[in-house]
């Protein structure tokens, strides 16, 4: 294992810099003829008008686009019929380790937990949040890590995150790495953010933000749209662009220096998510997997989740938008449950040496992820530079998604999870996915936990308990962790409404 570095001089990670390409007068005119040659000119039209603060603004986005690639997505994504649709011959429901209480082997799970601990205690796991999305659905305008949550205290999500890895590497007895990916909007909000409150007790110097890279939108025809007269309409790229951005920013290096070749990944909405799961750690290493997902299944035919399916001998994940309907209320004769039963909840393990090749793009092993076409209403400039905000959908962004890496992986691994243990996103101001189901979620969490420890507490058919309490990850963050710091309580306090346990 390599020795760790002595010291990370920034909690930081450095983010390459826009191009010094456009530093200089000659830089600058040699990259606007590019882009005329490109036939992607018209993104200087204004430039003659634009001060020299503006100008460099408009070089700098410029800089930062792949013209080769913008080309080729044009050509393949943008005919007629838009994306080509997914071709289904031979897709078939994927395989999954299913839970002990659903017919997998407690004595494999059990060695799991084991070997994932053991991982942990080694120092070669690392958690890693993508936090660059828009967060457009939620109506919510800071990062949406930043989000109140918690039932009583109001916690943010990220104060979630930050005390449950905290815990965990308490437990461990060594500290983890926390990698968080922001977004060029939100990246210097999110640094203020946890400077602000200290890092919510963890050490600065393993928290590390880096932002993710962009793509600029562009017409139906392909061309590049300005969003102003002196900046692209430029957009982080999906949360597949996470890979390159770990490469690129110097995250992988950071941690090849620190021993860790393990990383636990989670979206920024879903607070229920155990980002530090031993179990799936152990399953992921002892089956040699180069990245590794957790699976549940489904509530509902409809439900807006990814679809575990094998083609041709891979894993693959089906977009839920992709998946024909026909397919997805298919029922299994058998059981009469949902045959594509298995719904992806975006948590994965990758292994950081599968990162670094992913990243590596097409060079080598043909690992090149796809970009995906989304059809969207962008705010650009007309003729005359004047805005114009579209009522209908008037060009095309393009995302990469981290799942597309799954058929290149060696091993790729499914496992059950519970839903109540893993999985409650805020997505949605209100309705399905909302803070108010997200809430209730925790508390039935919170309640059962509570319960199985031996307190009383009146719930409802759900779950839902009688009075609002909270459990902070630092008391306990699963089942058996609560049971420990609860039996220490004496005397234990009444489960009255305001409960806090800390
Ligand atoms: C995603 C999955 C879906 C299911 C669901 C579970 C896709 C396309 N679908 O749906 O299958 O697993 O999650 O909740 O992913 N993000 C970035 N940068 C970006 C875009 C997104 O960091 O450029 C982050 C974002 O901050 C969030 C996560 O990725 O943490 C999910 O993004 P989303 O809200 O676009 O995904 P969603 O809900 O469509």
């Amino acid at each position: 294992m390599p020795a760790p570095a002595a010291s990370t001089p920034s909690a930081t990670v450095a983010t390459a810099t826009a191009a010094a390409i456009s530093e200089t007068e000659a830089g600058a005119a040699a990259l606007i003829e590019t882009f005329r040659r490109a036939g992607q000119g018209h993104v200087f039209a204004f430039y003659e008008r634009l001060d020299p603060a503006a100008r460099r603004r408009l070089l700098a986005d410029a800089a930062e686009i792949d013209l080769d690639e913008i080309a080729r997505l044009s050509a393949t994504l943008l005919g007629p019929s838009g994306a080509p649709a997914i071709n289904l011959d031979g897709l078939a429901p994927a395989p999954y380790e299913p839970l002990p209480e659903n017919g997998g082997d407690p004595a494999a799970w059990a060695r799991a937990k084991t070997a994932g601990e053991a991982a942990l205690r080694a120092g070669r796991v690392a958690a890693f949040t993508v936090a660059g999305g828009q967060g457009t659905r939620l109506g919510y305008n800071g990062p949406k890590g930043t989000f109140p949550v918690t039932p009583l205290k109001r916690k943010t999500l990220f104060q979630v995150f930050a005390e449950k890895i905290r815990a965990a590497g308490l437990r461990h007895g060594r500290p983890i790495h926390w990698f968080i990916m922001t977004s060029h909007a939100n990246h210097d909000a999110t640094e203020a953010f946890f400077a602000a409150r200290a890092h919510f007790g963890l050490d600065p110097a393993r928290v590390h933000f880096f932002r993710q890279g962009r793509m600029p939108a562009v017409d139906l025809n392909g061309k590049i749209l300005l969003e102003t007269t002196s900046s692209i309409a430029m957009s982080p790229d999906g949360h597949g662009g996470s890979l390159r951005a770990l490469a690129r920013s110097g995250a992988l290096d950071l941690m090849d220096r620190e021993g860790i070749d393990t990383l636990s990944y989670f979206q920024v909405d879903n607070p229920l998510v155990r980002g530090i799961d031993p179990a799936f750690i152990g399953w992921h290493l002892l089956r040699g997997s180069a990245m590794s997902s957790k699976m549940v299944p489904k509530a509902y035919a409809a439900e807006k989740v990814g679809h575990f399916c094998v083609q041709n001998g891979r894993l693959i994940v089906v977009e839920y938008s992709d998946l024909p309907k026909a397919l997805q209320d298919e029922t299994d004769p058998a059981t009469g449950r949902l045959r594509y039963l298995a719904g992806s909840i975006a948590i994965h393990i990758l292994d950081t040496k599968f990162i670094r090749r992913a990243a590596a793009g097409d060079s080598g092993a043909g690992l090149a992820l796809p970009f995906h076409r989304a059809d969207k209403k962008i705010p650009t400039v007309d003729a005359a530079g004047a805005p114009v905000k579209p009522e209908k959908p008037n060009g095309v962004k393009f995302e990469l998604f981290v799942f597309d890496a799954i058929p290149f992986a060696e091993n790729a691994l499914v496992i059950e999870t519970r839903r109540a243990d893993d999985f409650s996103p805020v997505k949605n101001a209100a309705g399905l996915d909302s803070p108010q189901t997200c809430r209730e979620d925790q508390l039935r969490q919170f309640a059962r936990w509570l319960r199985a420890a031996g307190a009383a507490l009146a719930t409802d058919a759900t779950g839902l308990p009688s009075v609002a309490v909270e459990v902070s990850p630092l008391f306990g963050y699963d089942e058996d962790s609560f049971a420990g710091s609860w039996q220490k309580l004496n005397p234990k306090p009444a489960v009255t409404e305001g409960l806090y346990l800390e």
